[in-house]
């Protein structure tokens, strides 16, 4: 290729340390996929396009198209599919591409791709304690499996990554906004030195979907989970809303319509068993595991948020 016909597009292409975290990243999917299955749970096949996709709980370039007078969007996150799975298929995952258009800002955070994979986890009957306790243990397994396979990688990436104990350290979203202001979030993943969990999360900063808790109302039965070292959000899940007088007063309190999540909410109505899940985003995994600075470097063709892209 000549110089400066790609302008810097294939930047990532052309770094070694590409190759150590694509190595790193093999590791990670299928230890991640063994481990599930080992456990019972069934993959399904990622879901790219649909009529009715994760709202998110911040705004987002539009991405939906017309297709023989139906309107599809592509899939920001298999939220919905995954609820609904689930009951039938009883405990599932799937490696998710999600798009979502992000502002440019977010190019900042090092940790933004508008095109990334999550894998994502949802299961019949489950509370949220046991979607924690299955996090911890995917996490702590990841990293134990990374340090034996990939130690030449990580030798050459000269990053020692602390093996984290169980069960992590929780903290009450309230309790971490009190005592260090409306930045918490990065603030702790700074001065932390394992993975930990922010639980009890206000209704009014996530989607409609995850539970209120019935015990404390206007917080909800959901968890994130940040890692350490400034590396920042690792994880979203939680309990599912399943009952369709809660959906709907949730989707109403978002100022949503009902309408825009049509089948999921057809679906509902006929009755859901409660379940509950939560999604690892790989880059981000993948990228605190190297100890990189930008997301970027761990995809050959990575889609940073605001800039051109191949
Ligand atoms: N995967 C997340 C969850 O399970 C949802 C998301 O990606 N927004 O809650």
């Amino acid at each position: 290729m000549k110089e400066g016909q790609v302008d810097g597009l294939i930047d990532s292409l052309e770094s070694e340390q590409l190759k150590f975290a694509l190595r790193i990243n093999g590791t990670v999917r299928s230890f991640l996929s063994g481990i599930l299955i080992e456990k019972g749970f069934l993959e399904i096949p990622p879901v790219l396009f649909s009529t009715a996709t994760d709202p998110l709980n911040h705004p987002v370039f539009d991405t939906s198209f017309e297709y023989y007078g139906t309107r599809y969007s592509i899939t920001k996150s298999m939220i919905f599919h995954k609820q609904i799975a689930v009951q039938y298929l009883n405990k599932i995952f799937t490696f998710s591409p999600n798009v979502r258009l992000e502002a440019a800002d977010k190019a900042l955070t090092g940790r933004h791709l508008s095109e990334f994979t999550q894998i994502d986890i949802e299961q019949l009957y489950a509370t949220r304690d046991d979607m924690i306790n299955l996090a911890e243990e995917l996490i702590v397994g990841v990293i134990e499996e990374v340090k034996r396979k990939n130690h030449d990688e990580l030798f050459s990436l000269a990053r020692d990554i602390r093996t984290p104990s169980t069960p992590f350290f929780q903290i009450d979203y309230e309790e971490a906004f009190k005592l260090y202001g409306k930045d918490f979030e990065s603030h702790l993943s700074r001065i932390m030195a394992e993975p930990f969990w922010i639980v009890n999360i206000p209704l009014e900063e996530r989607e409609f979907y995850d539970r209120e808790d019935p015990e404390k109302e206007g917080y909800l039965l959901d968890m994130d989970l940040i890692y350490p070292e400034g590396y920042g959000e690792a994880s979203s899940g939680g309990e599912r809303e399943y009952e369709i007088d809660r959906i709907l007063k949730r989707v109403k309190i978002k100022n949503q319509e009902p309408e825009q999540f049509g089948w999921f909410v057809d679906v509902a109505r006929k009755g859901l068993a409660p379940s509950a899940g939560f999604g690892i985003g790989i880059e981000r995994l993948v990228r605190y595991l190297c100890g990189f600075n930008r997301i970027e470097a761990v995809t050959p063709f990575p889609k940073i948020p605001g800039r051109r892209s191949i």
